[in-house]
């Protein structure tokens, strides 16, 4: 049986507020990746119109989610960073891809159902409703076949799955026709794939960051509380006031993660501890189990600006040259092109479509 090449692919949308959670869960996951892995990162700026058509600065934000990527490490020169709008590629499969995918699939989204709810079907958008179907473009486009996310993508990422077996079904006979794709196994089943069932990424002990004021709701840009979550470019102050105000019970800290078990606000608090410390949470609790929240806090606070200071310094720089900026997604726009256009050339080809 053969294997699809490794290669990493993820994105973050330049929706604003980049925060502790998009860092956590994704972009230091990035960083991480980058040393044994040939990998894409991209800034989703298509899936920024979904929620909301009209951007006041839509290009200021696609910078910024660049430059964090950079100031966190990432090489884009080894690499490629780009942003989503300068592929067509991405619009063209997303398109196939509408056509694989079935409308219940997506109503069932639960990110959908959070971002729909309430609202009317003339209020929402259907690129809400198709945003899996783009996300799943996103990724095949370049055939990647590991995506780190933060948890709460875990399910578009199912679906992802679901596409690519599907498409990989449907045009089995024109796949190997065309003399695409290669033998895998699904499974136990062996089947001819043109794409890859991706692996998402999706570990460490804070794969779902919470909000500072809830610990039963995701830290979320679009939270109209500041307060509830830390911003990737909030100063040593307001993290520490962030901090200070992060919304704890009564009790001290437990001695093991069981003791976390109900207590949402605590568990969330230790799970950033360790992320960004790269220790466990049971390290963390080894240290401060027994203590009051007047002693982690503190301790937290400390470790949060050590680490985010340096990247908030370096983005600040960043933003300030935007030709430089530019420069790196536009060398890394014809980069990706090149590789999307082979996929395209074979999608193409592998449905029918006369060229
Ligand atoms: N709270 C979180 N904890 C861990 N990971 C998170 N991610 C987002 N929030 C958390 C991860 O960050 C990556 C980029 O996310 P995105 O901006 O593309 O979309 P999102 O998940 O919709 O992010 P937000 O902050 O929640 O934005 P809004 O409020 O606009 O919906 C993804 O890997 C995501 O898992």
């Amino acid at each position: 049986m053969a294997e699809f090449q490794k290669l990493v692919f993820s994105g973050v949308q330049p929706t604003g507020n980049l925060h502790l959670g998009n860092y956590l869960g994704a972009i230091r996951k990035f960083v991480a990746l980058q040393k044994d892995n040939d990998c894409i990162y991209c800034v989703v700026d298509e899936h920024a119109l979904t929620a909301q058509l009209v951007h006041e600065d839509l290009r200021g934000q696609t910078r910024a989610i660049a430059a964090a990527y950079i100031a966190s490490g990432i090489d884009p020169k080894k690499h490629i960073v780009f942003n989503q709008s300068a592929v067509a590629g991405h619009a063209e499969l997303a398109w196939i891809f509408n056509c694989v995918a079935r409308i219940g699939w997506m109503e069932r989204m639960t990110q959908f159902k959070d971002k729909a709810g309430g609202k009317n079907a003339e209020q929402v958008s259907l690129g809400l409703l198709a945003y899996p179907s783009l996300m799943a473009a996103d990724i095949l486009l370049y055939r990647a076949t590991h995506v780190p996310v933060g948890d709460d993508q875990k399910q578009h990422l199912e679906l992802t799955r679901d596409i690519a077996q599907k498409f990989n079904i449907d045009f089995s006979a024109n796949i190997r026709k065309e003399g695409y794709g290669i033998d895998i196994k699904v499974g136990d089943e062996p089947v001819h794939a043109y794409f890859p069932m991706v692996e998402p990424l999706i570990d460490g002990p804070a794969p779902r960051v919470m909000s500072l004021r809830d610990g039963t709701k995701k830290m979320s840009k679009s939270d109209p509380s500041d307060l509830s979550r830390i911003n990737l470019m909030d100063d040593a102050e307001t993290i520490s006031k962030k901090i200070r105000k992060a919304k704890t019970d009564p009790d001290g800290l437990p001695s093991e993660p069981e003791g976390l078990k109900g207590r949402p606000e605590a568990d969330n608090l230790v799970g950033i501890y360790a992320a960004l410390s790269d220790k466990t949470k049971a390290d963390v609790l080894a240290d401060y189990g027994g203590q009051q929240f007047s002693v982690f806090k503190p301790a937290l606070i400390e470790l949060a600006v050590s680490v985010l200071a340096p990247i908030t310094e370096e983005m600040r720089r960043l933003t300030g040259d935007t030709s430089h900026i530019d420069a790196i997604l536009r060398d890394g726009g014809e980069r990706a092109n090149a590789r999307a256009e082979k996929t395209m050339k074979e999608v193409r080809d592998i449905i029918g479509f006369l060229r």
